[in-house]
């Protein structure tokens, strides 16, 4: 597939990208460990099309945390296995909305078995791994780049390929805060083809235990403001410990939002134990400063006004590197 008919290495159109899937025999579609909606929906519609193109193909997602709960929502078809499960040596691998190879988590080996890699992604610190990039920071969704491969790749759209790309493109833009008339637009070219947004929503984010209100609570009481970090923008952070992150994996990830809103201009923190010691960190702001700097600079990644990073140690240990990069300054207070 790296013949003189197909693309060179490096930067491809979605043209040359719908190409690669083209000659791939048999492809294996990741999205990046812990997948959120967007690299769930992008890599589940990459398989379906090829599915329904003849071409073997399944998607899996790295551990070693198991995918959410919330995949099964968007794959209706089966076409999601576990990582054990997963190709060896496929000859394509494509990956989506992964900036770098660590995201990949227990599946990173799959970089050097398999032929050649398709990186489609839309992240700011996007590292330049893979053999082939179809990579666009300006995009607010890796599902829109998704979207335009399918298009040159000649797969129509359908209910099930509308509501997986929509769950993508609604919750990378903010529920359409951001993403601009681009978004807005193929929103409206998934739901005349069958998306239903609030069937969707509610299966995907929707319902929860009601055992999440008590445990929701005491992380919310935790919570902290540090008004005099990130040069004087604040910082809100909370922890969830390894109890309640276990239990309720799939409830978590909806507290950055909470926090966010409480935190101005400034930045909100969620750390969440996911083993004793090893924490996973989101982080959201107004782009000012530049969370995408921050996680990188931490091992992780992102975007401007959504970023994250992957660390072991102790709680304060993080907050006090996450203090740092988010400010030279070194003095800080803190108030409940
Ligand atoms: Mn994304």
């Amino acid at each position: 597939m790296t013949g003189p008919t197909g693309p060179v290495p490096g930067p491809v159109t979605p043209a040359g990208a719908a190409a690669l899937l083209r000659g791939a025999r048999e492809a294996l579609v990741v999205g990046h460990v812990r997948p959120d909606a967007d690299a769930a929906g992008s890599a589940i519609a990459l398989a379906t099309a090829l599915r329904r193109a003849g071409t073997r193909a399944v998607v899996s997602f790295g551990g070693p945390d198991p995918a959410p709960g919330t995949v099964a929502v968007l794959d209706p078809d089966g076409v999601t296995v576990p990582p054990a499960d997963a190709p060896r040596e496929p000859d394509l691998l494509v990956c989506c909305d992964i900036s770098s190879p660590r995201r990949l988590g227990d599946l990173a080996d799959r970089l050097d078995s398999a032929t050649a890699t398709l990186v489609i992604d839309h992240h700011a610190s996007f590292t330049g791994f893979g053999t082939y990039h179809l990579v666009d920071p300006t995009a607010p969704a890796t599902v829109l780049l998704v979207r335009a491969v399918l298009a040159e790749f000649g797969t129509p759209l359908d209910p099930v390929l509308s509501r997986t790309l929509f769950a993508g493109l609604y919750t990378d833009t903010g529920g359409f805060r951001w993403g601009g008339a681009d978004a807005l637009r193929l929103g409206a070219e998934l739901v005349d083809a069958g998306a239903e947004p609030r069937d969707l929503l509610r299966e995907l984010t929707g319902t929860r235990p009601f055992a999440w209100l008590a445990a929701q609570a005491t992380v919310l009481a935790g919570a902290r403001r540090e008004p005099d970090a990130a040069a004087g923008a604040g910082l809100v952070w909370a922890e969830v410990d390894v109890a309640t992150a276990t239990r309720f994996r799939d409830q978590t990830m909806t507290l950055i939002g909470q926090l966010l809103a409480t935190a101005g201009d400034g930045v909100a923190a969620l750390l969440t134990e996911t083993a004793p010691g090893e924490w996973s960190v989101s982080l959201r702001g107004t782009g000012t400063p530049d969370l995408s700097r921050v996680a990188t600079a931490l091992g992780g990644g992102g975007h401007p006004a959504a970023a994250g990073f992957e660390r072991a140690g102790t709680r304060d240990g993080l907050l006090t590197l996450l203090r740092a990069e988010l400010a030279p300054d070194p003095c800080h207070t803190m108030e409940p």
